[in-house]
Order: structure tokens, then C-alpha cells, then sequence
């Protein structure tokens, strides 16, 4: 969103407790989100590729190389992986030292 630089309202969600907004959004009920005239838009490699196509006057998002394109898109399937993993093992964690 920076890099594009246009305003913006940054909407926190506790992913712990989820609102039942989320679902109406996203009904993955995950960020991020993106909003704008009534609108919604998610998965983040997909939002990148939506900003790029409808603001391609800007700043471009993703490179011009397939293969980088392909690389970066590699490493966006491993890293949301990888985020899944973590959030397994932390949510236990927190539920049982946090949440009693
Ligand atoms: N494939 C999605 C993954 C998004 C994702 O996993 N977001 C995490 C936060 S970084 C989330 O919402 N986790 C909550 C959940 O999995 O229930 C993307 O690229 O946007």
C-alpha cells in the first residue's frame, strides 16, 4: 500500500477472536483484506496483482522478469506455509498461558 501511496485505514483484527465481520469479508476469515468502494479483494499475491493492474501508473508491485514473477510467487506460497505452521503452534501456546 506504501509503495502505491494512496490513503488508506489499516483495520487490526485479533486473529485469536475473530469478528463476525471477517467471515463476511473474507470468508477464508483471513488478512489481509482489502477494501474500497464497497469492494473486497484478499489473498495478498492476488491483491498485489490487482493494485498493479488497476494502478499501473504507479510503482510496479512485481517485476517485469517471468521467472522472478514465478520465483516471488514461489516464495509467497512457501512463506503463507510456513505462517500456517507457526500459527498452529503458537495459538496452543497462547491459549494455554494466556487464556485461562
Ligand atoms: N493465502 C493467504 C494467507 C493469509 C494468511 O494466512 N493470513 C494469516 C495472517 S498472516 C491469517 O489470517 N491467519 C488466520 C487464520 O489462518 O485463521 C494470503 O496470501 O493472503
Amino acid at each position: 500500500m506504501q509503495s502505491i501511496s494512496f490513503r488508506n485505514e489499516v483495520v487490526n483484527v485479533n486473529l485469536f477472536k475473530k469478528p463476525d465481520w471477517l467471515a463476511l469479508k473474507n470468508p477464508l476469515t483471513k488478512v489481509p483484506i482489502l477494501e474500497f468502494d464497497g469492494k473486497l479483494v484478499y489473498e495478498s499475491l492476488i491483491t498485489a496483482e490487482y493494485l498493479e493492474e488497476a494502478y499501473p501508473a504507479t510503482c510496479p508491485l512485481n517485476s517485469t522478469d517471468p521467472y522472478q514473477r514465478a520465483r516471488d510467487r514461489i516464495y509467497v506460497e512457501l512463506f503463507g506455509k510456513v505462517i500456517l505452521y507457526l500459527f498452529l503452534v503458537l495459538v496452543p501456546i497462547y491459549l494455554f498461558y494466556y487464556v485461562r
